[in-house]
């Protein structure tokens, strides 16, 4: 099988190549994009936080995610500079064409998945049915293909030769690939296919239920390319993008950091982590603490408004300085561009 290997960014930003194979085939593995000082920490602490493979809570894990232990924002404020690292921030706006100041965060979340022999159930994810990821990050369907609203992307922090579990991806070959037919209706979970993870379980159903989807998804896999990782390589991919997660080697784990960016018009997008300011009121005060020391950019990716907004005012910004001044926070930036809050 065909395997991606990553390719090295140019001056710690994504060439013009490199945006144009992720708009054009889906999907792009780049190299050397991110701090790897700052990324290993991280996965010294997530190999803290997460059990070892072999430890009787790692057999019960057979879904995606970190169940809340490493999901934006975290008391690790780490883990919230790695989600919000400029030359992260930077590569989604290029990706999407857009300035840094039009992209909004709606997931974040570093999570072990561990190699087992079996599936468990339906829904277990140790070898996953190929699937679009839409249907649960919109409430809506992916604009047409030119026209991206998001990037997702997995950071990993593992290495595919010692623990396999390759994300399988399907490239968009040119304009017209039939394996990208529009709408993408061809999956379990979406209309009225039910949900179900398991690729042998899936397909079982679709040739039940729905022998033209399970014939057409043959395709698919017969063209899927397997992502050949190295720690801290990031994957670049789309919610319209045909993919899946196969196998981890038995007794090892695999940690991948999985991040999304929409347009900050696609409000059909959901963030899929309890809202940003559901993380107030901690003891620690760590959210209130890192959105006061965060840098503008990485701010407005969360929604807070960018310097010349309508939102900020004489009054606006006083309270909002008042509210957050304790820890820091420098209203300067959002002074110098203000509106007078004044009709006009
Ligand atoms: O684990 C992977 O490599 C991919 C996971 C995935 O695609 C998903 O859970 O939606
Ligand atoms: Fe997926």
């Amino acid at each position: 099988m065909q395997r991606l290997q990553s390719e090295p960014v140019a001056d710690g930003q994504l060439s013009a190549a490199q945006i144009a194979q992720w708009r054009n085939t889906g999907r792009v593995l780049v190299k050397g994009l991110l701090d790897s000082d700052q990324l290993r920490a991280l996965t010294a602490l997530a190999l803290q936080l997460f059990p070892a493979p072999g430890a009787a809570e790692a057999a019960s894990v057979t879904d995606f995610g970190s169940d809340g232990a490493l999901v934006f924002p975290s008391a690790h404020v780490l883990f919230n500079d790695v989600t919000l690292s400029p030359p992260l921030l930077q590569a989604v706006a290029d990706l999407l064409g857009v300035g840094v100041d039009q992209i909004r965060l709606t997931q974040s979340d570093l999570w072990p998945k561990y190699g087992r022999a079996l599936s468990a159930s339906e829904r277990d994810n140790r070898d996953q049915r190929m699937h679009v990821d839409y249907p649960n990050h919109t409430i809506l369907h992916p604009p047409v293909w030119q026209a991206p609203e998001a990037v997702e992307m997995i950071i990993y922090h593992s290495d595919a030769r010692e623990c396999s579990g390759e994300t399988a991806v399907v490239p968009k070959l040119d304009v017209d690939d039939v394996l990208y037919r529009y709408p993408i209706l061809d999956a379990p979970g979406i209309g009225e296919l039910v949900y179900v993870n398991d690729r042998e379980a899936a397909e079982a159903y679709l040739s039940r239920v729905a022998p033209e989807v399970a014939n057409f998804r043959k395709q698919l896999y017969a063209r899927e390319q397997l992502v050949d990782y190295r720690p801290y390589d990031v994957l670049f991919y789309r919610h319209d993008t045909w993919h899946r997660g196969t196998p981890i080697k038995e007794g090892t784990c695999r940690l991948a950091h999985n991040v999304t960016f929409r347009l900050a018009s696609a409000e059909w997008v959901s963030t899929l982590h309890p809202g940003w300011a559901w993380s107030a009121y901690r003891p620690s005060q760590v959210f209130e603490r890192w959105l006061a020391q965060a840098s503008v950019p990485q701010r407005t990716a969360l929604g807070f408004p960018h310097p010349g907004h309508i939102y900020w005012t004489p009054a606006t910004v006083a309270a909002v300085a008042a509210r957050y001044g304790a820890f820091g926070f420098d209203p300067a930036p959002y002074v110098s561009a203000m509106s007078d809050g004044l009709p006009a």
